[in-house]
């Protein structure tokens, strides 16, 4: 090989390692094993999912990873890139349940801290999320910003606004936990139509805080349907390093619909949610290092907080802090269909 064509490759390489950074969130409606054995919906999966560097995945269903697991090692095997992936706990509080799922390519971004954040006593009905955040702090070598952390969250559709309030507390949280700054919260809030009104926002911290920047705007459309136009997914973002790395005008819902010719049956059989994406800046002294990677595919996330708590002082027949609290221990409920069974605490409505 002559100099000139061994410098050429050695670009090419390093242009194939450095040349954008983009994040994504996508709700991958349902996703299991049906999803990858559909070669089709499979493929665009793959198409989609090779645009970026970090992907935090949605409404995975099983508690078995092998699904998940093969759509990486598809995606590694069609980009001949190396993406491993970072897997939460099975989270709900009945018998449905959804994981969150971190996927990076891990020769450049790697996880080097995670946790699921302690949202309060399940037991007593006291916890805020349905499917508690999913925390995980990135290493990055190709951006300006060299470590963030990532919150990943899909909410209850019916609590909508309190959960999305909640995350306020999960952010300050893991700014006291990580001694971090640059945050982006991120997933399917559910933030809009009718799971949160615009007369909403005003009770939101999340959303009234000046330290964070919304960056999908309440215009933007992330549903596939033709039939509703709703910005349920969304990024939020706080500290100057991971802000000042933001692309001007890349964060926006992909529509790869449109992108990729689909037809709407198609589009619809690969999800009910576009993903939201945006790019980093490059760090334009990137030297072309990179992280070993590993032969293994799929990095346990670990569990959500098991110690035993009580119920000291929480006041079973009030839904005050306790939106979605559904036990037979319970006296009284504050779930979404405790009207339909007339077992409502009697302060539901001006709770939740
Ligand atoms: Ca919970
Ligand atoms: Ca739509």
């Amino acid at each position: 090989m002559t100099t000139i064509s061994f410098l050429l490759v050695l670009i090419g390489c390093l242009l194939q390692a450095s040349s954008a950074f983009k994040i994504a969130s996508f709700n991958i409606q349902r996703f299991s094993n049906s999803k990858v054995t559909d070669v089709d919906v499979r493929d665009i999966l793959i198409q989609i999912l090779r645009r970026y560097e970090l992907i935090s995945v949605q409404e995975v269903m099983s508690s078995d990873d092998t699904a998940i697991i093969s759509l990486v090692r598809e995606l590694n095997s069609a980009t001949g890139s190396h993406y491993n992936l970072l897997i939460s706990d099975h989270l709900g509080r009945s018998s449905y349940r959804e994981k969150y799922v971190y996927i990076y390519r891990e020769d450049i971004v790697k996880p080097t801290r995670w946790y699921h954040y302690d949202d309060g006593c399940e037991k007593c009905g006291a916890d805020s999320f349905i499917r508690e955040p999913f925390v995980a702090e990135f290493q990055s070598l190709t951006t300006d910003v060299k470590s963030f952390v990532l919150i990943s969250i899909h909410t209850s559709p019916d609590y909508a606004v309190s959960e999305v309030d909640a995350l306020f507390d999960a952010w300050e949280d893991a700014q006291q936990r990580l001694l971090m700054e640059d945050i982006l919260i991120l997933g399917d809030f559910n933030a809009d139509c009718s799971y949160v009104t615009s007369k909403d926002w005003t009770r939101i911290r999340l959303r009234q805080s000046g330290s964070l920047q919304w960056l999908i705007g309440d215009e933007v459309d992330t549903t596939v349907s033709i039939n509703t136009h709703c910005a349920y997914d969304r990024f939020v973002a706080s500290g100057t390093g991971l802000l000042t790395a933001v692309l001007p005008n890349t964060a926006m819902a992909f529509n790869f619909q449109d992108a990729f010719g689909l037809s709407y049956d198609m589009t619809k059989a690969v999800s009910d949610h576009y993903p939201v994406e945006l790019e980093l800046h490059l760090d334009p002294q990137y030297s072309g290092e990179v992280f070993t990677t590993s032969p293994s595919l799929g990095v346990d996330g670990g569990s959500t907080n098991t110690v035993d708590c009580d119920c000291t002082g929480v006041n079973l027949t009030s839904c005050k802090g306790r939106c979605g609290a559904y036990s037979s221990d319970f006296p009284c409920h504050c779930n979404a269909s405790c009207n339909k069974y007339s077992s409502c605490c009697l302060d539901y409505k001006s709770y939740c």
